[in-house]
């Protein structure tokens, strides 16, 4: 149900309305020809994929830089979600300092940088043509903020089916870009205008975009940060990948003036 957008569509204006009118309505598009390659998506699953086989001892290196934000274990709390954190992956230190925690060979280095990089630059443009869209002046009002990479393994057994791998939320972020499982399925979403769930299938060579609540912030509420979370629908195994472009960290976040006017007071003050 979800709109399906061409980033190579070559009328600038209609794509940043396509993007916006699928933000406003869902919160949450597919994108095609969005620049990362369908090579450099496979070998970043296939390095995610192994980078969850290391000994729990080296996985456990990963630690947090900000609360919350490193390597994720299975837990009693959710005993079949696992997950890979690296705070700030625009920076190539940042990246390079998770490569040395985990082992990871030149290869698999030098895939992690340019996958970080593709998917960090494919967030702002999306953030950048949404300012476009809305006229607002201040097209790169997203500088300084920082991204977040999340690389998740659902061990999906038998016993889990109809379980939640993760529970319904709003990214805190202002957008996500989420490579999804081809084979493997069990994201939802809430549609907004009816309340009920939806699945979120994902198609080879397609991202996910979610917008979450700094993207309403930021909007004065127009921007819709879809609902969604992930339940077992099969025993198997699954792997995601998703980058979060964050929100300022030295500041809190204000609606631009362009979103404020007589029918649209300040909603959110910080
Ligand atoms: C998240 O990381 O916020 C998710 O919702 C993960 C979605 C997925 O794994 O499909």
């Amino acid at each position: 149900v979800i709109p399906t957008i061409d980033l190579e569509e070559a009328n600038d204006q209609i794509l940043n309305q396509n993007i916006r009118q699928a933000s406003e309505k869902w919160g949450c598009f597919t994108v095609i020809n969005h620049g990362v390659s369908l090579s450099l998506m496979a070998e970043m699953k296939k390095t995610v994929r192994d980078l969850h086989e290391r000994p729990h001892e080296m996985k456990v290196r990963n630690t947090d830089v900000l609360l919350g934000s490193g390597y994720k274990p299975l837990s009693e709390l959710n005993p079949f979600y696992e997950s890979f954190g690296l705070f700030d992956m625009a920076s190539p230190q940042a990246v390079n300092n998770f490569c040395d925690q985990l082992d990871a060979s030149a290869d698999q280095r030098e895939i992690m940088l340019k996958y970080a990089k593709a998917t960090d630059d494919l967030a702002r443009n999306l953030a950048r043509r949404l300012a476009e869209s809305y006229g607002v002046v201040e097209q790169h009002f997203f500088r300084g903020w920082p991204s977040h990479f999340r690389m998740n393994k659902y061990h999906f057994k038998p016993e889990t089916v109809g379980k939640l791998g993760v529970k319904l939320h709003t990214d805190p972020g202002f957008l996500t870009i989420l490579q999804g499982d081809e084979d493997v399925g069990g994201l939802e979403a809430i549609d907004n205008s009816s309340g009920s769930f939806f699945p979120i299938h994902t198609l080879p060579n397609t991202l996910l975009v979610n917008l979450g609540d700094m993207a309403t912030i930021w909007s004065n509420g127009r921007l819709c940060n879809v609902k969604h979370r992930v339940q077992c629908i099969e025993a198997k195994m699954r792997i995601t990948i998703a980058t979060f472009l964050l929100g300022p960290v030295d500041r809190d976040l204000e609606a631009p003036d362009e979103f404020v006017d007589a029918e649209h007071p300040r909603l959110y003050k910080p």
